[in-house]
């Protein structure tokens, strides 16, 4: 019986703090999606429409409160292959050691995709983009469109 009212109470409190949560920040979402972003499993993801080298896509993002995407689970993987676009993702080779690490400092673990990164000669691939239903590494320089990934409470 206390464990009903425990969770009750719990449930009324997480309500009322998603509520006023809700009411403080759809301005926010709403910003976010007039400028074009799209919202997918409670994230905001930016497509963007022009090219950019791998590190100007990040810093694109970073100038919008978000990070060049981090994909982290199937549907997520599924979401950002649709666009039909050659696009940079938050994966890199920083320091051309070959070892692959999120744009948080996340090393790779779980490959969603296919992934064979084949630019080992001279370590000139170090940048990684979705290519069709694979992740390909490529020169950093070269421009793509990019996808970013915004997270947070809305
Ligand atoms: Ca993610
Ligand atoms: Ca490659």
């Amino acid at each position: 019986k206390q464990n009903v009212k425990d969770s009750f109470w719990k449930y009324l409190n997480i309500t009322c703090v998603y509520g006023i949560l809700k009411a403080i920040f759809p301005p926010i979402l709403g910003q976010y999606l007039q400028k074009g972003w799209l919202y997918f499993h409670d994230r905001l993801y930016y497509i963007s429409s022009t090219e950019k080298t791998w590190h100007e896509s990040k810093e694109y993002c970073r100038q919008q409160g978000a990070e060049l995407v981090i994909i982290n689970n199937k549907e997520e993987q599924d979401f950002t292959r649709q666009f039909n676009r050659l696009t940079w993702i938050g994966l890199h080779d920083p320091a051309m050691t070959r070892e692959w690490t999120w744009v948080n400092g996340d090393p790779l673990i779980t490959r969603f995709y296919l992934f064979i990164p084949n630019g080992y000669e001279n370590n000139t691939e170090s940048c990684v983009e979705i290519r069709d239903f694979n992740w390909n590494d490529e020169p950093c320089g070269n421009q793509k469109f990019w996808i970013c990934e915004k997270d947070g409470v809305f």
